[in-house]
């Protein structure tokens, strides 16, 4: 989308909120408090154009995706998302589910820049794919998660228990997808989750600092450590070698004073070590 001048119109509406700030995140929020953030089919099409958008927006060096007011998603929308769609025909229901999965999962996972889920509050369900889509995840110590479809009798869906499989281990993932049981972070943390659990007055200056953190980097280079974590897992040990080595390169390749600057400050100059911290950006 585009004005006349040429200038990008935000793509965002009333189900999306998006706040930009100095530090260069953009904080993206689930916005429909009064429903618990809950996903309906139009806060998804927004959050795909949001986060389409923000692929080319200098104001987003990293995006953390967190809930307006007290919660993060109560996941998908019972009402709007399953009762709503429930008569319509099947291409109808395909089309709501890939609008969901397009961004939950299909954009958010090889986000093309750092992302941080700020898990704020409230998360069940349907919310736990983009939470594990998230490159990174911090929650408040009270927020309230939980595998509730078996609580209202369905079933796991979407890749809700393909994104658990790949995040936490089997016997925690069995216990609560089968049980309906909810916890809170610090279980979360516990069982990896999520990264940490801070009481919720510092939730958000943690998320500063992490962000803070990754934007202090070469930005070609932690976005291809994470392509090639993200691709090569599920690769032959042969093939893998291949792609890493091509990331690799081509991170090289995008960034070559990152590289230069690493080595030379540590080895020439001597003003900082690498296994401590990162050589200096300062002109
Ligand atoms: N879908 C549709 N509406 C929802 C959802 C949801 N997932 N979650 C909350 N709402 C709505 C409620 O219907 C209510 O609407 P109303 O004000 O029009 O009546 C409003 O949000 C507030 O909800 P309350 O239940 O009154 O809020 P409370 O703070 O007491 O409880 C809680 C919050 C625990 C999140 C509760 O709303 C809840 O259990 N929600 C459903 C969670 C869930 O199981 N989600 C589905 C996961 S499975 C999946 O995603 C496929
Ligand atoms: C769920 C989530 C979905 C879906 C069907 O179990 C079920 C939750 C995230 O999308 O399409």
């Amino acid at each position: 989308m585009s004005t006349s001048e040429g200038t990008a119109v935000e793509p965002w509406g009333n189900t999306v909120r998006v706040e930009f700030d100095e530090d260069k995140i953009a904080w993206v929020h689930f916005n429909r408090p009064e429903k618990r953030n809950a996903m309906n089919p139009t806060l998804n099409r927004e959050m795909y154009a949001t986060l389409d958008f923000l692929e080319t927006d200098d104001r987003c060096a990293v995006l953390v995706l967190t809930g307006s007011e007290d919660s993060w998603s109560a996941g998908m929308d019972l009402k709007e998302y399953f009762r709503e769609t429930d008569g319509q025909p099947r291409s109808v229901q395909n089309k709501v589910r890939t609008e969901g999965t397009n961004w939950q999962f299909r954009k958010l996972l090889s986000y093309s820049k750092p992302t941080i889920a700020m898990v704020n509050g409230w998360c069940f369900g349907g919310a736990f794919v983009p939470l594990v889509s998230c490159d990174l995840a911090i929650a408040a110590e009270d927020a309230t998660f939980g595998l509730s479809e078996v609580n209202w009798g369905v079933t796991p869906g979407n890749l809700v228990t393909r994104a658990l499989a790949e995040t936490i281990p089997t016997r925690d993932a069995m216990y609560y997808i089968m049980t309906g049981d909810h916890f809170d972070g610090r279980k979360a943390e516990q069982m990896r989750l999520v990264n940490e659990a801070v009481p919720a007055d510092q939730l958000r200056d943690r998320t500063i600092e992490l962000a803070k953190k990754l934007t202090s980097l070469s930005q070609s280079v932690v976005r291809g450590a994470k392509m090639g974590f993200r691709h090569s897992r599920l690769m032959s040990w042969e093939v893998a070698e291949d792609f890493l080595y091509a990331k690799h390169d081509q991170a090289i390749l995008f960034d070559t004073d990152a590289r230069t600057q690493g080595m030379t400050q540590f080895l020439d100059d001597k003003t900082y070590r690498p296994g401590l911290g990162t050589y200096s950006t300062a002109e």
